[in-house]
């Protein structure tokens, strides 16, 4: 399989991005424990400004894996179908931190999301996201259906550790959707669901601490 490699920078420097990494269909891009961060003139602030442009861009059956996005992190990481996070912290989450853009699974493994006025992940696009091993701490909502929206969107969390959350854990507006969270420790969370049809959420083996 096709690897490409972060270059290598002066220990503890943030590699200033200044367009968007296209991560091609099928590859891996592995980040080897660099922090990158958005040139803010040329891809956006990481205010809650609409219109910013992603860091990564990653391609159908892309995977971007062992990083830290740092601050300012504009559109954090767009996936264009299925896409594989594996441990990538978003130290302070821009306008939102992942969005599907076009149908597929989201598969998000470990790695965490931090200071997220709004949204972590955003789903626009019908289609799945699996969240496992993840730890967020103080976030609007950790998934986001677009609002408005009524295509399906399966959303799963396990094993994971989310905390100091404004609105909810799932969020959507679809009467299609659904939503599950298994295995989690939280504290601090006003609701798990909201906006799920009755019988569209479960919930097994989560402690409240
Ligand atoms: O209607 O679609 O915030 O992708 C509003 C827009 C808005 C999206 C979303 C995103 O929901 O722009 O960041
Ligand atoms: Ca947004
Ligand atoms: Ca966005």
């Amino acid at each position: 399989m096709f690897v490409s490699v972060a270059p290598v920078q002066q220990a503890h420097a943030a590699t200033v991005v200044n367009s968007t990494i296209v991560v091609p269909a099928g590859t891996v891009y592995d980040g080897r424990g660099q922090t990158f961060v958005a040139n803010p003139s040329t891809l956006g602030d990481g205010s809650q400004a609409e219109g910013q442009k992603p860091i990564f861009r990653l391609e159908a059956g892309a995977t971007l894996q062992n990083l830290t996005i740092g601050a300012p992190g504009a559109d954090g990481v767009h996936c264009y179908g299925s896409c594989n996070v594996t441990n990538v912290t978003w130290a302070d989450v821009g306008e939102d931190a992942l969005t599907l853009k076009k149908s597929g699974t989201v598969n998000i493994t470990g790695g965490a999301a931090y200071k997220a006025y709004d949204k972590v992940f955003q789903m626009n696009a019908a289609g799945t996201i699996n969240i496992r091993n993840f730890r967020a701490d103080d976030i609007g909502k950790l998934v986001r259906q677009n609002g408005g929206t009524s295509y399906k969107v399966v959303m799963t969390v396990d094993s994971s550790n989310i905390s100091n959350v404004k609105d909810s854990i799932l969020r959507t507006d679809s009467s299609q959707s659904t939503g599950r969270i298994t295995n989690t420790r939280y504290s601090r969370v006003p609701t798990l669901f909201k906006g799920f049809a009755s019988g569209n959420t479960s919930q097994s083996g989560n402690t409240q601490y």
